[in-house]
């Protein structure tokens, strides 16, 4: 029997299959690829599950190869990764300007991640109500300055006050399967209860203290979107992984410089200090943001020193 995985707690698995949904659990061996992951079975996988002998539960025998994922660093095993959810077909990262604002750093590691696919992703500015400040105008401004003109839209949203979320965000959704990422806090809980108010999600609080989210969610869960498709409710990160990318390469998914490629004086350019590096001189002439190129910057000597 085939089917989806739509949650997962750990040790027991919901599965839906055209028969409905079922309980399945992992068999004690299970064949893994060579991606050190602390989950090796994640929310969108799609599996093959047989009939437990003397019981009616199921055991997953089999994943299906998938189409796509997005990780991040496990925060218990050093070098392990956790797959957050697989086979998307687009990501909202949820973002906030304040209370507490989400960096640019962070949001180009996350596209980093999901270029490595070429996933849609669509910039939601949450908790628009908070923005009044001047200081947090202006960063709305630069959102929208760096990353409209890249292809992924920035749209400004109140989880909490909107009444026409739907209009504004349901044709996006419609037969499609969305994950919903971003730091903890942000409201991506709230975001999915006012589009699907039967999945009755928790939500909390950021912390007086350190301005920063609890944690509520826990394990990532899919929901059935009335459009057809699915949104994908997922615990917040503290940072992504990203994939073995090599020094060289990284410029690949950073979609202004790919369209860059081989253009570089020396094919081994890492668009540092490079004669003849393109990378370099249209930063200079300003076709690439220097934010953007900072972030770039940022992630190839971090990655330098994980290896
Ligand atoms: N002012 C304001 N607060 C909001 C908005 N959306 C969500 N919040 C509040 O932000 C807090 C955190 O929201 P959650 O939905 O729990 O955040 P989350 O992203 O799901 O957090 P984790 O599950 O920990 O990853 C709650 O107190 C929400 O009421 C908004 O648009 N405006
Ligand atoms: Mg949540
Ligand atoms: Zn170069």
């Amino acid at each position: 029997m085939f089917g989806k995985v739509i949650k997962s707690t750990g040790s027991w698995y919901t599965v839906k299959t055209p028969a409905g949904y079922v309980q399945a659990r992992l068999r004690g061996k299970f064949k893994q690829d060579d991606l050190k992951l602390t989950n090796p079975i994640a929310v969108g996988d799609e599996v093959e599950m047989e009939k437990e002998e003397n019981s009616s539960s199921m055991v997953i025998m089999e994943i299906l190869p998938r189409e796509n994922y997005i990780i991040r660093k496990s925060t218990r095993k050093t070098h392990f990764s956790h797959i957050i959810a697989s086979n998307i077909d687009q990501a909202f990262l949820i973002v906030t300007v304040s209370q507490p604002r989400t960096s640019l750093g962070f949001i180009d590691r996350f596209l980093v991640s999901t270029e490595s696919f070429r996933i849609p992703v669509t910039i939601i500015v949450n908790k628009a109500d908070l923005i009044q400040s001047e200081k947090d105008r202006d960063f709305l401004g630069i959102l929208h300055e760096i990353y409209d003109p890249l292809g992924y839209p920035v749209i400004e949203v109140s989880a909490l006050n909107d009444r026409d979320l739907k209009s504004k965000l349901g044709k996006l959704l419609d037969g499609k399967s969305t994950l919903l990422s971003g730091h903890s806090g942000v409201g991506k809980s709230t975001l999915l209860n006012q589009l699907i108010p039967a999945a009755q999600q928790s939500t909390k609080e950021i912390s007086k203290f350190s301005s920063k989210g609890v944690h509520t969610t826990t394990f990532a869960e899919m929901f059935e979107w009335e459009g057809d498709g699915y949104l994908i409710d997922t615990p917040g990160i503290k940072e992504f992984g990203i994939l073995d990318i090599d020094e060289f390469e990284l410029s690949h998914y950073f979609v202004e410089m790919r369209a860059y490629l081989g253009q570089c004086r020396y094919n081994n350019c890492r668009h540092v200090n490079e004669p003849g590096c393109i990378v370099l001189q249209k930063v200079e002439e300003g076709y690439i943001h220097p934010y953007r190129y900072e972030s770039y910057l940022k992630i190839l000597f971090e990655e330098e020193d994980h290896k």
